[in-house]
């Protein structure tokens, strides 16, 4: 089986008024979808990649320099991550360990959030904000357009938030501002966010490839 649009961690009209069911129609059942369907495509032309795995595919992309590939694979993978990372509002805090990590990083949790929505907002054009482990301590980030903490040293993602425009647009038109805010009060799966502390948030959006069958000549 080629590489599936993974399902929704949630129903699609949950997250409303935050994110609403018509922004998950186009961001997850279209752009989300998109990437899904050009990854396969490019992948059938590269007998290479055969059976390999989402975050193989990712990775060798890049090593190779196929861009294209490497877009629309990152793109797949940075997706299937940001959904686990959104929950319905249910005033949900970090606590435990993660909280720990973040009164020594930030101090608080609202500062955490506040550092978090100015790298969403001062991103400049298309990208991800990150809240990654980087030996230890937490640290927020951005990447820009496709590019995923997969290829960087020292980036085990704990958590992002999606700044392109087809985001928000639907639901905030032009307000990044409003949007980051919105999101980052109001609908974060802090669990997700915490389980990742262990490392394996790169499986965790993970898929595994199809073998392609054996040309026959
Ligand atoms: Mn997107």
């Amino acid at each position: 089986m080629p590489f599936q649009l993974p399902d929704l961690p949630f129903a699609k009209d949950a997250l409303a008024p935050v994110m609403s069911a018509e922004t998950l129609d186009y961001h997850w059942g279209k752009h989300h979808k998109a990437y899904v369907n050009k990854t396969n495509e490019l992948i059938e032309a590269d007998q290479n990649l055969s059976g390999a795995s989402l975050l193989q595919v990712v990775r060798r992309s890049k090593e190779s320099g196929n861009y294209k590939l490497f877009n629309n694979s990152a793109q797949l993978w940075n997706h299937s991550f940001f959904w686990q990372c959104l929950a319905p509002s249910k005033g949900q805090q970090p606590d435990g360990k993660l909280a720990k990590l973040i009164e020594d990083g930030f101090g608080s949790a609202q500062a955490l959030i506040d550092k978090l929505q100015e790298e969403a907002v001062n991103h400049f054009a298309s990208g991800w904000a990150w809240l990654v482990l980087d030996r230890g301590s937490l640290r927020v980030t951005s990447l820009h357009d496709a590019d995923t903490p997969l290829v960087h040293e020292g980036m085990v993602p704990l958590f992002t938030l999606d700044v392109w425009e087809h985001a928000y647009y639907i639901d905030y038109r032009n307000e990044r501002p409003r949007f980051a805010s919105s999101v980052l009060s109001n609908i974060v799966n802090w669990d997700f966010v915490a389980r990742n502390l262990d490392g394996q948030g790169f499986e965790r959006a993970n898929q595994q490839g199809a073998e392609t069958p054996e040309l026959t000549a």
